[in-house]
């Protein structure tokens, strides 16, 4: 669809085909590729006044007046052999007029195989569903698997059978989707090679299972890692180191200049206090999340068995079970079970997958109004 087409220059008054989901603790608009203009430029404008950015309460848009629920996925099929769907994930700014296309997000990606059975891209398959994703922004291939009853995705599960979860910052239960996450043989762990790096005077991992992450000490900041995000989010000589530390990690992690990305995620580590391997704070990059991303999870816990990282020094082995292959991260609300699998391979290149548990839900299908061009 060109943005000549009447149907996008007409956007204002006769909608664009929208579907509201909650993906794992996330919540985004998902589009078919095909509902939106090709170009990313007039695509990114339509996007922006989609959710009603910027405004901080985006009040004359759909988005959730934060950056956890200011998210879009666009799905179309793939060309790629062995691949259902494409996944495209934009992150949209809230206050500030931006789309950022560096990251992917594993939560809504707990929405992209539902999505692609209720549009007709991939049929149902009996009573569980595969579908191949390719992960647009990152390159890796994921492969979600999740209940269908009589050709359509079941959202909501029954409660006390097996197969229905529930998940830390999501009231209530769901049905569970299985997200096997990998990237290709040529995607290093660490991307610098090395398990310890010094920036701006602290000892940082910076690491990429799935979302690329900097880990850091708490206490290196003189905080415990036990405070709310209001809490670190109020405190700006914080952010402003973090920022710093950021903004040269990104380079490091061959991620080039990353002022106005959204990755890497700083990932402040304390002790565990509810059981758990290791405790989380992440600053994601602005905001701190209110709990924890998928792929944050598995790139912090892929940290743990590797000596030498900063999660290394911190995690208490009690936390991970015995298989060694689930990880207890603890975030602000509650715990995140993350299953990773690391391997060192001949050459001594460690390279791990990821295995998460989500659940997801449409919330809304229709056609939403941009605002119009101001
Ligand atoms: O790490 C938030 C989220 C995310 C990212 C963000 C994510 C992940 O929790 O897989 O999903 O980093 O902005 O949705």
């Amino acid at each position: 669809m060109s943005p000549a087409d009447p149907s996008v220059a007409d956007a204002v008054r006769h909608g664009i085909r929208c579907m509201l989901m909650r993906g794992g603790t996330s919540k985004g608009a998902f589009f078919l590729a095909s509902d939106l203009p090709a170009d990313p430029a007039e695509r990114d404008d339509l996007l922006l006044r989609i959710m009603g950015t910027p405004d901080p309460r985006q009040i004359d848009g759909i988005g959730g007046a934060h950056p956890l629920t200011s998210k879009v996925a666009i799905v179309a099929p793939s060309a790629t052999a062995g691949v259902d769907v494409d996944y495209l994930f934009l992150q949209l700014g809230v206050e500030e007029a931006s789309v950022a296309d560096a990251q992917t997000c594993g939560n809504l990606l707990a929405g992209v195989g539902p999505f692609a059975v209720e549009r007709g891209l991939v049929a149902a398959a009996g009573e569980r569903t595969t579908v191949r994703i390719r992960l647009l922004n990152t390159g890796d291939i994921a492969t979600s698997r999740f209940a269908t009853v009589d050709g359509h995705p079941d959202y909501d599960g029954e409660p006390g059978t097996e197969g229905t979860v529930a998940i830390d910052g999501v009231p209530g239960w769901g049905s569970a989707i299985d997200l096997e996450v990998g990237g290709g043989p040529d995607k290093p762990l660490l991307p610098t090679g090395e398990a310890v790096d010094e920036i701006e005077g602290h000892r940082v991992t910076l690491i990429d299972n799935g979302m690329p992450v900097v880990l850091l000490r708490a206490d290196d900041f003189g905080v415990s890692g036990t405070e709310s995000p209001a809490e670190l989010e109020a405190d700006d000589e914080l952010a402003a180191r973090v920022e710093r530390i950021r903004l040269a990690a990104g380079p490091l992690m061959g991620l080039g200049d990353v002022a106005a990305q959204t990755v890497p995620k700083m990932v402040l580590l304390s002790p565990p206090r509810a059981g758990g391997a290791v405790s989380t704070r992440a600053f994601i990059p602005a905001r701190v999340h209110t709990s924890l991303g998928v792929l944050m999870a598995a790139s912090v816990a892929a940290a743990v068995p590797v000596n030498g990282t900063v999660a290394a020094g911190i995690a208490t082995a009690s936390g991970v079970d015995t298989s060694g292959e689930t990880t207890a991260i603890e975030h602000p609300s509650g715990t995140f079970p993350a299953r990773v699998h690391v391997t060192r391979d001949a050459g001594g290149t460690w390279r791990a997958t990821s295995l998460s548990l989500r659940t997801a839900r449409k919330l809304f299908d229709g056609v939403v109004f941009p605002r119009p061009r101001r």
